[in-house]
């Protein structure tokens, strides 16, 4: 392309160049970055053709051909003002105060996030939301928020989508101006699964803010208040919402769960209260707050805290979530969260149509109008079809009140799930939930949720692989050889549960390690964003953007290979979501708009037979143009 440029140029072609003539026009040496990306993105597709996906499709069936309708919007019009700009407008506080003043019930629409990570393993591609994002914004104005960014999106978004999760957060922001945008964090675990140095935690929630995040779901998986009180911290500085969650576990409606019965959460509450948040939220990571419970805890706070907004977030795992989120909005709950239909049930939220028209007419009415919800949730019906690779309704067909024995949270319970029939062992399954329970007693009976779950389900596995119970395990404790975070959990590397650490198992399982006083967080040097960013661009030979930084503070080695992937294979993410996933099939074409305005014609023409190296010669056509390349076979 230098060649056809400079045989092109004027000065060129008028015979006046000069030695100089380079040196003026640096520009021909801006190899055509169009050329440059699309023949990356051939290589993509040329890998994917030849060696099959780059990215594990759990499930084995494969992504729907189907073209999912997006619903018309009014042409030329911006969509109608709603709760951001009454943020935008009044701040933090003033927001707070008017979603109480607010008469309905809000809603909060989780499709974007939780409800994808729940039942498809995280994986919605920046490019699904992106087509339905204008809808949501001209349907929905009087949604609370949207959540669509934080817990498993960061880290799925780089590791198995190639996409930048900062980039997904910047263009839904220009698309959907006037609803909230909503993240969780947790707490002083960032997006990750263990504690980070504060600096990094409070330039966390700077840049989220600076990138479009509004309201901060602030919890710990321990409801480890020292922990709590950094991501509240931070998010309030940095100017976000502080939405202080408190992670329910157990049953304040049963008399016998006194670790966690209603003066737990009273007393937790008021601890946050006084922090200063600006909304309280309940969070069921699992679904165990049944109607009853409810009414109980959810009329409490509202009892106690007559001025505060209060939210609740449910999993529908056993399938009462739509019962209990009406029991909370009948209690006093000034926003609920809630799934689109097609995206909702069983381990995701409880469905807002559901929701919807459960409450029209009611004096908590969520001001949404189902004709709406309905066309929303036809994209999704169709959306949801290219991801059958991750889906989870291949192992999960119905909702199962085991939930209230084993209390897995949503995500972890489908993960589990599919761990446990991908090795062909779907009665395992039976029996790791059964475990789930004990080596949460073993534990001392904790809060179960990112990253503590996680500790309680390779306690779990690693009792059904060693034939243990309870009891031997308590016994036997001192020769085992605990998982790494069995062990880092008892260190106190994530904090301290409200009950304290079992003695004596905890000091079976260190012997002599060291243990962790206080906060993890505290003790940890701050992070040197500078010299990171030197390292970072002396490694990848590109100066990264602060928020790339950030991205390799929070997962450096899924920074680096993310960033290594993308300069192999460039835009990945622009791809249709079947075409990423699969490739094309010969023949078949496709458009991928890589930058506004800029579309790439691609075909896929023939695969070669394997060549005496071990190559295949893959031929495209690229806007009417023949390309082609030697893929080498893995195979
Ligand atoms: C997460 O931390 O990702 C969660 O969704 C916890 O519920
Ligand atoms: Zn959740």
């Amino acid at each position: 392309p230098f060649l056809l440029n400079v045989l092109k140029h004027p000065s060129f072609l008028d015979a006046s160049v000069d030695t100089y003539f380079i040196d003026e026009n640096p520009h021909l040496f801006d190899f055509k970055p169009s050329q440059n990306r699309a023949q990356k993105l051939l290589h993509y597709l040329g890998e994917l053709k030849v060696n099959g996906s780059l990215t594990p499709l759990v499930t084995g069936l494969p992504p729907g051909k189907v073209n999912p309708t997006i619903p018309n919007i009014p042409v030329g019009t911006a969509p109608q003002s709603g709760w951001r700009n009454i943020l935008t407008r009044d701040g933090p506080a003033g927001f707070a105060k008017a979603v109480r003043q607010h008469p309905g019930c809000l809603i909060m629409d989780t499709t974007f996030r939780d409800a994808h990570q729940s039942l498809l393993a995280t994986r919605v591609r920046t490019y699904d939301l992106k087509k339905i994002a204008p809808y949501v914004a001209h349907a929905f104005p009087n949604l609370f928020a949207v959540e669509n960014w934080g817990g498993a999106t960061f880290d799925v978004a780089m590791r198995f989508l190639h996409e930048c999760p900062w980039e997904r957060l910047e263009t839904l922001r220009t698309l959907i101006p006037n609803i909230p945008f909503q993240m969780l964090l947790r707490g002083a675990n960032g997006v990750g699964y263990k504690s980070y140095p504060d600096n990094v935690v409070f330039k966390f929630c700077d840049l989220a803010v600076k990138s479009g995040m509004d309201v901060f779901r602030v919890f710990d998986s321990l409801n480890y208040l020292p922990n709590l009180l950094v991501g509240m911290e931070a998010a309030g500085k940095a100017g976000g919402v502080v939405e202080a969650a408190i992670s329910y576990t157990g049953d304040v409606s049963e008399p016998g769960r006194t670790q966690y019965d209603l003066k737990y959460y009273m007393a937790l509450a008021e601890e946050l209260v006084k922090a200063g948040t600006h909304i309280l939220c309940i969070k069921d990571m699992a679904g165990l707050l049944k109607p009853q419970a409810a009414t109980m805890l959810i009329g409490a706070l509202r009892d106690r805290f007559p001025d505060l907004p209060i939210h609740v977030h449910s999993h529908d795992t056993a399938g009462a979530g739509v019962a209990s989120m009406l029991a909370c909005a009948k209690a006093g709950a000034d926003v609920i969260d809630a799934a689109v239909d097609s995206m909702s049930g069983m381990t995701s939220q409880p469905s807002l149509g559901a929701l919807v028209a459960s409450l029209q007419r009611s004096p908590h009415d969520t001001g949404l109008t189902l004709e709406n919800v309905s066309k929303y949730n036809a994209y999704w019906e169709m959306t949801r079809q290219f991801y059958a690779p991750f889906e989870s309704a291949v192992t999960m067909k119905s909702g199962n009140a085991d939930v209230y024995k084993h209390e897995i949270p949503g995500g972890q319970y489908t993960n589990l799930q599919f761990q446990a029939f991908s090795l062909g062992l779907g009665d395992k399954f039976e029996q790791i939930k059964t475990m789930f329970h004990e080596a949460n007693l073993v534990l001392g009976d904790i809060i179960k949720v990112t990253p503590s779950s996680k500790v309680v389900g390779d306690l779990a596995q690693f009792m059904v692989q060693n034939n243990l119970t309870r009891k031997t395990l308590n016994d036997r404790a001192d020769e085992l050889s605990f998982p790494k975070s069995v062990v880092e959990y008892f260190q106190g590397l994530i904090g301290i549960p409200p009950y304290g650490f079992p003695e004596p198992l905890r000091t079976k399982v260190l012997r002599g390690k060291p243990k962790m006083e206080g906060r993890p967080g505290a003790q940890l040097k701050p992070l040197d964003f500078d010299k990171l960013e030197k390292e970072l661009e002396e490694k990848h030979g590109r100066k990264p953007r602060d928020v790339d930084v950030m991205s390799a503070a929070m997962y450096p080695a899924v920074y680096d290979e993310f960033e290594q992937f993308r300069q192999k294979y460039g835009p990945v993410d622009k791809f249709s979501t079947r075409i990423f996933l699969t490739g094309l099939d010969v023949a078949e074409e496709t458009e991928v708009e890589i930058e506004h305005g800029k579309t790439l014609a691609l075909q896929l023409l023939a695969v070669g037979k394997l060549d005496t190296e071990g190559r295949r010669e893959v031929f495209f056509d690229l806007n009417g143009q023949m390309r082609t390349m030697f893929v080498q076979d893995q195979e």
